[in-house]
């Protein structure tokens, strides 16, 4: 964008402000407010944006676009404020008008078109695409409704619905009406030969959908280059009104971008989902398609210019929908069609648990798309053929697409495309060893690993102002444009007064967090306490329950000698459980019960103080990493692909107390085994228990007296109004034998927690520590990990 100055900025905002809401500055809405400055925003990158654009399709680019169900970007105000450069200029623009920034910030609301890791993971892929300055576009879903907004009533989780859009949409999206295509489901279809003997399919009784995208737009950090996210919505085509006569007929049409996750209990509600895949990823393949097109190249050739990259299993209906397109609208034969898809297509696994085995039943995949499933029932017969007499039988019965009447998505993808990748190490050598052996047995060569990475300019410099303000003055500012100059601090790791201010900054982003809790629950913290925070998706394998053990061995500790010695400790958590899993609302329930127990308990001296942070979403996470001494990545080994929050916490200088698992291997790795606090079995220990089928938590239970007083907190009256949920989680540990091996690794946990409660007290070994994480933290940069790729698996740098 051009230069700016504060009056032309002054100028402007007025202006726009008067136009949009004839009201003046003073009388303005926060959101009013708001919604100007990002309506100004839009206007100073359209031209990038535009040009961007036209510099593709003029130059013949090859692009890559990342489909993804899940789109996690939290609050997009600052970010593009800071990619833009006018961060600073703005603020003190508004200021001079008597317009607070941090107030227009806390106006907008998050965009939760997303549940976890995964779909932040895709934003922060969609924050570093433009800023590494490559041609990567998203492709979504708008979603009416985000992932549910979580509320805490006695305890227990209430979900309410996040109606996060507001009714003249998104500031950041520009409507599309003239590249909205249709997307045809349901009916039937037989293949009929032309007159030149090519068969083409005639379809009957379809159902049409229009969908119309949204273009949101991503600000490259200081470089000029708008890239997009396209989410799709779905219209009634006025065209095929009769085909929608009746109110319920259009509400379930509608329907399609309502929900993120819709209830897939029923067999409605799993169409329904399968719509929704469908949609996005033809919607989006026909516009590609389309305007690879108008660049008039071979068909054939596609795969010179488009990588279309399928973010979990979910949008693996892109292979046959690009074999559909090619061949019955493009007019190119299976062959050919079939060599360019594969090598189009590429596939990230994020999970090794059994969700990542998306599987569908082919007679509801037969009714909802049955060209497409004509199209997957040729696929699995050719690779079935290909096969025969060159591998074990065995191996082409377990990989193939089709079996026992279901699809099997990943299969798809792997089949289909040239590239697999896990998350970190250990998931990619998890999937090459186990999950995806048979695969790697057929396609050595298309697997690869991609260690995640984090939009670091959000969890540094907006999230953490204060230590950013202290590395400029310790390393001067390019940090800030290079996040390896990070390292620079390796020199300053003893200096004290460098471990002071450190240290400083970590008190006042506690004091903010601790005046937030103060404000939502009105629990005081101590702020010379550690702050050990776990937050993520609420599961059992995450093992917040193992945290909770521990808590009720603090617990039951101090309680049997109040004068202990030990060091304060504030316990966060933060997390959401899927609206049907039980077991996880039970350990909300447990664990929000047990806070009020400790938090009330006056003999506890406030030694110990227990919180759960209701709603976790990307904004309190950017509220709460920062303010972390502690970083709590426990996962069973072997079952966390990779995690990010664990990333998140090391930038923020958190020490990670973590098993090895996921990327917290990868963390070992850079801080060194010192800088870290490292317990349980590793992958082999846990896969050698599956193995000789040897586990026994009950002989645990009751051999380790200090764990059978923990576990019988439980059910023993200790922790109130949890009569029912104990018992589950008793039974859970105890008689169903404890999936993710709490008992087994709880020794240890307890033992690394009571070395971090001495180490707090040594504040020169434990800033060390913290200074050295922060210096090894760059590595773990989202542009870097898009970089990868980039170059290895898209060919778009
Ligand atoms: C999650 C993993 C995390 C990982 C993110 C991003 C799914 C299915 N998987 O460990 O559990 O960090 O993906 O890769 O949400």
């Amino acid at each position: 964008m051009e230069q700016l100055t504060k009056e032309q900025f002054i100028k402007a905002f007025k202006a726009q402000l008067h136009t949009d809401y004839l009201v003046d500055n003073s009388e303005a809405t926060a959101e009013e407010h708001f919604r100007t400055l990002g309506k100004l925003i839009k206007q100073y990158v359209m031209s990038d944006w535009l040009r961007q654009r036209d510099e593709i399709i003029k130059e013949q680019k090859k692009t890559a676009y990342y489909f993804s169900i899940e789109f996690l970007p939290g609050k997009m105000l600052q970010t593009n404020l800071l990619n833009l450069g006018i961060y600073d200029l703005v603020a003190e623009a508004l200021a001079e008008i008597n317009v607070d920034l941090n107030i227009l910030v806390e106006a907008e609301r998050d965009m939760a078109l997303g549940n976890g890791g995964l779909g932040r993971l895709a934003s922060c892929f969609m924050d570093s695409l433009p800023t590494i300055g490559a041609p990567g576009f998203g492709n979504g879903i708008r979603y009416k409704y985000g992932l549910f907004k979580q509320r805490i009533v006695n305890g227990y989780q209430i979900e309410l619905p996040d109606a996060w859009l507001p009714s003249e949409g998104s500031v950041w999206e520009t409507k599309k009406p003239h590249s909205a295509v249709d997307v045809k489901i349901y009916g039937s279809v037989y293949l009929t030969p032309q007159e030149d003997g090519v068969l083409k399919p005639v379809y009957e009784n379809v159902k049409t959908l229009h969908a119309v995208p949204y273009d949101v737009i991503q600000i490259g950090f200081n470089n000029g280059v708008v890239n997009n996210l396209r989410l799709w919505d779905v219209e009634l085509p006025e065209k095929y009104e009769l085909d929608y006569q009746t109110l319920a007929d259009r509400r379930r049409v509608e329907d399609i971008t309502s929900f993120l996750y819709p209830d897939d209990s029923s067999r409605d509600g799993q169409a329904m989902r399968l719509i929704q895949e469908y949609f996005m990823v033809s919607a989006g393949l026909q516009t590609i398609v389309s305007s690879y097109a108008k660049m008039q190249l071979p068909m054939e050739k596609i795969h010179e210019k488009v990588a279309v990259h399928i973010n979990d299993t979910h949008p693996a209906m892109a292979v046959p929908e690009l074999m559909r397109i090619l061949m019955d609208d493009y007019g190119v034969d299976w062959d050919d069609a079939w060599a360019t898809t594969t090598q189009v297509m590429s596939y990230t696994n994020h999970t090794v648990l059994s969700e990542a085995l998306e599987k569908w039943d082919a007679g509801l995949f037969k009714e909802i798309v049955p060209r497409i499933h004509q199209i997957v029932g040729e696929i699995d017969r050719k690779f079935v053929k290909e096969w025969a007499g060159k591998v074990d039988t065995g191996i082409i019965e377990r990989t193939r697409i089709v079996q026992n009447n279901q699809i099997h998505m990943a299969n798809l993808a792997i089949i289909g495309g040239h590239s697999v990748n896990g998350v970190a190490k250990l998931h990619t050598e998890l999937l090459i060893e186990d999950v995806l052996k048979e695969f790697y047995i057929l396609f050595p060569e298309k697997f690869n690993n991609k260690t995640n990475g984090i939009a670091q300019r959000r969890w540094s410099q907006i999230a953490n102002p204060g230590m950013s303000a202290l590395l400029d003055d310790l390393i001067g500012k390019d940090w800030r444009s290079n996040i390896h100059e990070l390292s620079k601090l390796e020199e300053q790791l003893t200096n004290s007064d460098v471990q002071s201010s450190f240290y400083q900054v970590k008190q006042a982003n506690k004091q903010k967090l601790a005046d937030y809790v103060k404000k939502t629950l009105d629990i005081a913290l101590p702020v010379d306490a550690i702050f050990d925070v776990q937050v993520k998706r609420l599961h059992a394998y995450k093992r917040q329950l193992l945290n909770v053990m521990h808590i009720i061995k603090l617990y039951q500790d101090l309680k049997a000698n109040p004068e202990l010695d030990m060091t304060p400790r504030v316990f966060i958590f933060g997390a959401k459980a899927a609206p049907g899993y039980h077991f996880a609302k039970s350990v909300i329930k447990v664990i929000n019960e047990l806070a009020n127990l400790i938090n009330y308990d006056t003999s506890l001296n406030d030694k110990l103080k227990v919180v759960f942070l209701e709603n976790y979403n990307v904004s309190l996470a950017e509220l709460i990493v920062p303010a972390a001494d502690v970083s709590e990545q426990i996962s069973t080994a072997g079952k966390e692909a990779s995690g990010t929050s664990n990333m998140k916490f090391m930038m923020n200088g958190a020490l990670t107390l973590a098993t090895l698992d996921g990327a917290n291997i990868e963390i070992k790795d850079a801080v060194g085994e010192d800088n870290i606090v490292i317990f349980g079995m590793d992958k082999d220990a846990v896969y050698a228990h599956y193995d000789k089928h040897d586990y026994n938590s009950r002989a645990i239970y009751e051999s380790d007296q200090t764990i059978k007083r923990v576990v019988d907190a439980f059910i023993d009256g200790t922790i109130p109004n949890t009569h029912y949920e104990g018992h589950e989680i008793w039974d859970a540990l105890v008689s169903y034998n404890d999936e993710y091996f709490l008992l087994e690794d709880f020794t240890d946990y307890a033992e690394k927690q009571a070395y971090i409660s001495e180490l707090y007290q040594d504040k020169h070994k434990w800033q060390a520590k913290v200074i050295k994480n922060i210096a090894n933290s760059g590595r773990f940069s989202s542009d870097d990990t898009v970089e990868g790729y980039a170059k290895e698996i898209w060919g778009i740098l």
